[in-house]
C-alpha cells in the first residue's frame, strides 16, 4: 500500500515551519524536495570520496569515477536507452535543449527548413528553436491548443515536411499529457528529428525513450528528488555521433596540437570541463528512491491528488481551472485563475499560512498570451503530497477571497 506518511518521513524539509505554520509545499513542478537518501549520498561523497573524475590515477579518483559512471548506467536503465553512450549529463533541461540547438541545429538546419514546436512549451523548449529559425532563415511553426488545453489534432499536420520537431511530454501550466509517442511516429514518417522535453513527465511517470521513439529526450534532476545542477540529455547514438561538440575543453578532447584537436568518444565528447560529480551521484540515489517506490505507484498517487485538487477547486466559486478537467489527462499540477485577484497576491497571502505555490507566467509566456491572461497560479504535487495539503490550499484560497471580496 502507498504510505504517504511514511514517505514524508524521508523528507526533512516537510517538518519545517514557514511563517510559524507547517510547510505546505505545493510547488514541486518548480523543484521537488529531496529525501535523506539523496542528501546523505551527496554529503557522504564530500566526506569520504571527494576527488575529480576520469583524471586522477589514485584510489579516491577511481572511486569517484566509478560512482559517477554508475549513475550513467542507472539512468540508461531508468529511461530504457540502448546504451550508456546515449546518456549525456547536463545541468538541466534548458542546457540540453541548447546543446541540441548548437550541436545539431546549427549544423543541420538550413534556409527554408521547417522547425515545429507547440504553443504550450516552456521557454526552454521554445526560444532555442525560435532563435535557431531566425539565425538560419528557417520557418518556425507552432502547433496550437484547443479549448481544453490539448494539442489540436488537425494542427499536427504542421509536422509534415518538418526537419525538426520539439514538444513537451507534460505542460508545466496546462498539465496536459501529450501523446509524444504518436508525435514521434509522425516525425519518423516525415523524416523529422524529434525532441521530447521530459522535465515534467519524468518525475511523474515511467519513461521509455525507445517506446516513445524520440531522437532526443531531456529532463532535470532537481524535479525528480535529485540535487540542483543535474540533468540528462538522451540522444540516439547515431545522431550524437554525427554532431559537433557544444562546449570545448577538458576530457571532451582526445588529442590536441597547436593546429588541431580531435574529440573523445561518446558520451564524454559532450561533457566539457569538470562535471557536477557529487550531485550526479545524488541523481543516482534519487533514481534508486523513485524505483523503490515504483513509478506506476507514484503516477497513481499524483493522479489521485490531482483529481482531488481538481474536485475541490471546481467546487469553489470564482476559480477557473486551466487545462484538461480530467486528472487522467494531466501531470501532477493544477493552474488556475481566481476572479479579480492577481496571482502574485494569491501566492503572498497563501505564503503567510505556510503554503507555497507558484504564480506568474511559469516561463510559458507564449501560452499565457494565447490564453489571453497575464499570469496564473499553480499548485503542483509530488509523491509526498497529502490530501490535507489540498484542503489547506482551499482554506487559504477562501481567505484570499474574503480579503479581496472575490
Ligand atoms: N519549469 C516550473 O516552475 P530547467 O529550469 O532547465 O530545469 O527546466 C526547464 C523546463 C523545461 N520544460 C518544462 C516543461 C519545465 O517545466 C521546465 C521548468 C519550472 O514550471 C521552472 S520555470
Amino acid at each position: 500500500m502507498y504510505d504517504v506518511d511514511k514517505i514524508r518521513q524521508d523528507f526533512p524539509i516537510l517538518k519545517e515551519l514557514v511563517n510559524g505554520k507547517p510547510l505546505v509545499y505545493l510547488d514541486s513542478a518548480a523543484t521537488s524536495q529531496k529525501p535523506n537518501q539523496v542528501i546523505d549520498v551527496v554529503s557522504d561523497f564530500y566526506k569520504k570520496f571527494n576527488a575529480n573524475v576520469a583524471r586522477g590515477l589514485h584510489k579516491l579518483g577511481e572511486e569517484a569515477t566509478r560512482q559517477y559512471e554508475e549513475v550513467r548506467f542507472k539512468t540508461k536503465d531508468f529511461i530504457n536507452a540502448k546504451n550508456e553512450k546515449e546518456i549525456l549529463f547536463v545541468k538541466n533541461t534548458t542546457e540540453a535543449a541548447n546543446l541540441i540547438m548548437f550541436g545539431w541545429g546549427m549544423k543541420n538546419i538550413k534556409e527554408g527548413d521547417k522547425i515545429v514546436t507547440t504553443i504550450m512549451e516552456h521557454h526552454s523548449n521554445f526560444v532555442p528553436w525560435q532563435q535557431l529559425a531566425k539565425m538560419k532563415k528557417a520557418r518556425f511553426e507552432v502547433i496550437d491548443i484547443d479549448e481544453q488545453g490539448k494539442l489540436k489534432e488537425n494542427e499536427l499536420d504542421k509536422i509534415k515536411g518538418a526537419k525538426f520537431v520539439a514538444v513537451t511530454a507534460v505542460s508545466n501550466v496546462l498539465g496536459t499529457v501529450n501523446d509524444v509517442k504518436k508525435i514521434c511516429k509522425l516525425c519518423r514518417d516525415t523524416g523529422a528529428v524529434s525532441f521530447v522535453d521530459g522535465a515534467q513527465s519524468v518525475p511523474s511517470m515511467k519513461t521509455d525513450v525507445r517506446d516513445i521513439g524520440c531522437d532526443f529526450f531531456a529532463f532535470s534532476g532537481h524535479k525528480m528528488l535529485a540535487p540542483f545542477g543535474t540533468g540528462v540529455l538522451y540522444g540516439k547514438e547515431e545522431i550524437l555521433e554525427s554532431m559537433d561538440p557544444f562546449l570545448y575543453g577538458s576530457e571532451m578532447i582526445r588529442k590536441v596540437t597547436v593546429d588541431e584537436a580531435t574529440w573523445n568518444d561518446l558520451p564524454h565528447r559532450f561533457e566539457a570541463g569538470t562535471p557536477i560529480v557529487a550531485e550526479t551521484i545524488g541523481l543516482g540515489a534519487a533514481i534508486d528512491y523513485l524505483r523503490k517506490i515504483g513509478m506506476d505507484n507514484i503516477k497513481r498517487h499524483k493522479e489521485e491528488i490531482t483529481a482531488y485538487a481538481l474536485k475541490r477547486l471546481a467546487e469553489m466559486k470564482g476559480i477557473k481551472i486551466i487545462g484538461p478537467k480530467n486528472a487522467g489527462e494531466r501531470g501532477g499540477l493544477v493552474a488556475f485563475e481566481l476572479e479579480k485577484v492577481h496571482p502574485h497576491d494569491i501566492a503572498a497571502i497563501l505564503d503567510d499560512s505556510g503554503i507555497a505555490i507558484r504564480s506568474g507566467h511559469h516561463c510559458a509566456m507564449p501560452l499565457h498570451l494565447r490564453l489571453n491572461i497575464p499570469a496564473s497560479s499553480r499548485a503542483s504535487f509530488h509523491l509526498y503530497t497529502k490530501k490535507e495539503e489540498i484542503d489547506a490550499l482551499v482554506k487559504g484560497l477562501e481567505k484570499v477571497k474574503m480579503i479581496f471580496g472575490a
